[in-house]
């Protein structure tokens, strides 16, 4: 396949689209036209895009829940209650595992079966088999903007059904939903597919409906390098831009170390913009969010809470338009409504004590935001050199060379190479720099914030610390120390 960055032509899209439209039943109900009319008949303060720039302007961070059950009435019911005594702002719609891997029969045996049963039998909520009309049913129910949150390589017939069924923020990328998600995927294949989505939405911009885009941030959300998820959310940014979006909001996972989380969501506000306009797109909105820590949480309801609140404070510090917001049931697979909404108000109550705090312009932070950017800036250079401008074919030659490189993902089109390690406060570090195109002084920064912690901890330097950093959190610390220190 022969992938560029380039706008896809009106000719392209809707040869593309007649397939794609054909893919489920519920495809073929849509009209684009009259799509575009239910979505400007959407009230102001119900579209998302609209309450992320007040939250900018009133320099506050707005909370929202993952929620999604397969029935659509007991689905409205439980996005009522997270807005009702959750006191979220913001609403999701989180799409199930059939759905997003496009396997709709099976989805449809789901829906069937949990109307015998009366419970959930998805971990989320079908849009596609459920069509536009009982998108838009649920959508028309709550109070607050709606996006949808999901996880699929191929989202193309999703994205249409969804922004016609009327929500109006949508997340998702070429990259952050393949290389963490699948292990067969090729980075061509789904790029395209991305290209696809991003024109849609290009087209609705087009048309005077502005729908919110959300790279996925937080990739695998397990000891991920701030440089690294970074480099990917300005990538997926350029790429929108490329077919037409016009407001963003990049996401980053938290890392547990304050400094590094402030100086994270920082340069990844800083570099977006800085990327974005130098390619010209200098009218496209940027917002961040921020994510409460994304590996293994404690089985303890009492110590998650203690995790979600140290989650939405770094938001609250780090000023991120929006936080993603975990519940105290993390370690047992999908929340009650009771507990989903229990993890928002705790969010709640510290994201609004930490209003007036502002930790971007401290001395330390401002010196781990500017060692992220120069990170930064060694991949995303070598990766417009590798795509000669292209930032298509640079992302593609730079999976395939380790440039881009994303831990612990399962995907095979991954070098899987960069080894991820906790230093002695805690901030995440490179223990094994791969293939990243780091210069000489980075490098060495790496290899010295590592000696300290072994030093420290009287061991070597070696993959054991890896190991007991993927399962500190869990177990009531941040950096995984051997028992003797
Ligand atoms: C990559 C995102 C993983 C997170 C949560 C998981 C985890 C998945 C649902 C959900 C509430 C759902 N998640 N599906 N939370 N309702 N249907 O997404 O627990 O935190």
């Amino acid at each position: 396949m022969d992938i560029k960055n380039k706008k896809l032509t009106n000719e392209e899209f809707f040869a593309e689209r007649k397939e794609v439209l054909e893919q489920w039943r519920t495809g073929k109900d849509l009209n684009f036209e009259e799509a575009v009319a239910y979505q400007q008949s959407i009230p102001k303060e119900k579209r998302f895009g609209e309450k992320l720039a007040g939250a900018v302007r009133e320099k506050t961070t707005l909370i929202q829940p993952r929620a999604g059950v397969a029935l659509y009435d007991e689905h409205i019911k439980l996005l009522q209650y997270l807005e009702e005594e959750g006191e979220a702002d913001l609403l999701p719609t989180t799409v199930d595992s059939y759905t997003r891997l496009n396997r709709y029969n099976e989805a449809e045996t789901g829906i069937e079966k949990s109307r015998e049963t009366r419970r959930s039998m998805l971990n989320g909520f079908p849009i596609v088999n459920y069509g536009v009309n009982i998108c838009r049913i649920v959508t028309s129910s709550l109070k607050s903007p709606v996006q949808v949150r999901h996880g699929t390589p191929d989202a193309r017939l999703l994205t249409e059904i969804s922004i016609a069924g009327g929500f109006t923020s949508y997340e998702g990328g070429g990259i952050s939903y393949n290389i963490p998600y699948s292990k067969n995927h090729s980075l061509e294949k789904t790029i395209a597919h991305w290209q696809y989505a991003d024109r849609l939405i290009g087209l609705y911009e087009e048309a005077g409906v502005s729908i919110n885009r959300e790279p996925f941030g937080p990739l695998t959300g397990t000891l991920i390098p701030a440089c690294i998820s970074n480099s990917v959310a300005v990538i997926e940014s350029l790429l929108a831009a490329t077919q037409g979006v016009k407001d963003l909001t990049v996401g980053y996972g938290q890392c547990g170390n304050l400094i590094q989380d402030v100086a994270a969501i920082n340069a990844l506000n800083i570099l977006t913009r800085e990327y974005l306009d130098k390619f010209g797109f200098n009218d496209v909105r940027i917002t961040t969010v921020f994510h409460q820590w994304m590996g293994g949480f404690p089985q303890d309801e009492s110590k998650s809470f203690g995790v979600i609140s140290w989650g939405a404070a770094a938001a609250a510090l780090a000023k991120a338009t929006k936080v993603i917001v975990k519940t105290p049931h993390e370690a047992m697979g999908v929340p009650t409504k009771e507990a989903n909404a229990s993890g928002l108000r705790a969010t709640k109550q510290v994201i609004s004590m930490l209003k007036d705090q502002d930790f971007t312009t401290i001395p330390a932070v401002v010196a781990e935001t500017e060692m992220i950017m120069a990170e930064m800036r060694c991949i995303l250079d070598k990766v417009e050199e590798l795509g000669k401008g292209d930032y298509a074919v640079g992302t593609i030659a730079a999976f395939e060379a380790g440039v881009l490189d994303v831990p612990f993902a399962p995907s095979k089109f991954n070098a899987g190479k960069v080894m991820p390690a906790r230093d002695n406060s805690g901030a995440i570090r490179i223990l094994d720099i791969g293939n990243l195109p780091f210069s000489p002084a980075i490098v060495d920064f790496h290899k010295q914030k590592l000696a300290e912690r072994a030093a420290f901890e009287k061991r070597p330097v070696s993959f054991q610390m890896v190991i007991d950093d993927v399962y500190a959190i869990g177990k009531g610390f941040l950096v995984g120390r051997p028992k003797t220190v």
